[in-house]
């Protein structure tokens, strides 16, 4: 036992898939056995985790009748407590069932939309029954292979209609519960609607009660778009909508790999660490630290409780590099704000005087521009912070 080793404290969530993942791929079968959830909940108690995620069909079989279903529930329950672990974040399996291969709440059929909100009504159930206080929505088939099948404008409008609807449910039966969107380009459908944490982050502004709709960001999702993870994790941040996150890793332009966090790119995993503690002085991320990852196939059981370990272990190893890089006062200094008391007042909340002292402002462009910023000697103190020679 270390200092990076987890402890409930660290507030880290695995999902019932990953670690629960046999490995099965497109090309192959699977190469673990199916554990059942209650044993998977005990066995990531024991490496530290804190919390564990689930779909509906996770733990209750697509089907299963309502004395099946309290069995499993209160079996999952029992053990939960034994072992001490929460459930934070629950969502429903709206892409595995065939009646979804043309979406859930975007598709054309009003049976199959019905049937989407029919499912995600028994599972936001199942979830609060749990204790989950964040619903995550992940619109797995909400996409298209044949764009003219329908209106893009359509899917949008659809998807809102849903959100709406199950917002006024939970308002309804007063639970405490708030939803995050999370966005993924594309896999298993060619396209994706709204594909990005950007697209989440604008359709939640148009929605009845935006209040109550966060987003859920994924590392992967945002690579495979070929675009900054920590940007838009930032963005979400600014808008106080960073309601959960997904951490793994991706190497861009790949298929969906959900690699353990930190394997791909430690560069960009030590800047988003580094934003989500707020160890440069901002406002941090308190929410949970969820690993949506799975085990390299190659692995065996032990091979996936050692994945489990490492994947929490990176992020604490990168939270402490991440402290020890903005307590550096070289750092500190490098990245300092300059400041311009006379300017800086001309910048913020327009008058038309302003605009006229801006107008008539003495500027040499050209001396400003001769100046170097030193980004180099930054990134390089970063990169020896991050290699442990600092
Ligand atoms: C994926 C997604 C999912 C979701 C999960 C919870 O690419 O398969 O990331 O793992 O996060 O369905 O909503
Ligand atoms: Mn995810
Ligand atoms: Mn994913």
């Amino acid at each position: 036992m270390d200092a990076y080793d987890p402890t409930p404290a660290d507030r880290f969530s695995f999902g019932l898939w990953t670690v629960g993942n046999p490995g099965r791929d497109p090309f192959g079968e699977a190469v673990r056995p199916v554990l059942k959830p209650t044993e998977l909940v005990k066995k990531l108690a024991e490496c530290g985790a804190w919390g564990v995620n689930l779909h509906d069909n996770d733990l209750v079989p697509f089907g299963a009748s309502a004395k099946e279903r309290d069995t499993l529930v209160a079996e999952f329950k029992a053990t939960l407590e034994d072992c001490g672990m929460v459930v934070p974040m629950a969502t429903t399996n709206l892409f595995s069932h065939p009646i979804f291969k043309d979406g859930a709440f975007t598709a054309n059929n009003p049976r199959v939309r019905a049937f989407a909100l029919k499912k995600t009504l028994a599972s936001i159930e199942l979830g609060v029954e749990l204790g989950a206080k964040i619903y995550v929505f992940w619109g797995g088939r909400e996409g298209v292979e044949c764009d003219a099948c329908r209106d893009p404008r359509t899917a949008i409008a659809r998807m809102r209609d849903a959100l709406d609807f199950l917002c006024e449910y939970v308002k309804d039966r007063r639970y405490d519960l708030v939803f995050a969107l999370e966005a993924k380009p594309n896999e298993p459908r060619s396209d994706i609607y709204m594909p990005t944490t950007g697209h989440m982050l604008h359709l939640i502004s148009t929605l009845a009660h935006p209040e109550m709709v966060g987003v859920n960001p994924e590392v992967a999702h945002e690579n495979m778009a070929g675009l900054s993870f920590v940007h838009a994790v930032a963005q979400a941040m600014e808008a106080k909508k960073l309601f959960h996150i997904d951490l793994n890793a991706q190497k861009i332009g790949r298929y969906d790999q959900d690699l353990r966090f930190g394997s791909e790119d430690l560069k960009q995993a030590f800047l988003l660490v580094r934003l989500l503690e707020g160890t440069a002085g901002g406002e941090p991320y308190r929410g949970p630290l969820h690993f949506d990852s799975h085990a390299y196939r190659t692995e065996d059981f032990d091979g996936v409780w050692e994945f489990a370990r490492g994947s929490m272990r990176t992020y604490k190893l990168l939270k402490a590099r991440a402290a020890e890089f903005d307590a550096d006062p070289e750092v500190r200094q490098l990245v300092a704000e300059k400041r311009d008391p006379k300017l800086e007042p001309l910048l913020r909340g327009f008058s038309r005087d302003k605009a006229k002292q801006l107008a008539a402002l003495e500027l040499d462009a050209s001396a400003v521009a001769r100046e170097g910023l030193r980004y180099e000697r930054l990134d390089q103190l970063l990169t020896e912070h991050l290699l442990g020679v600092r």
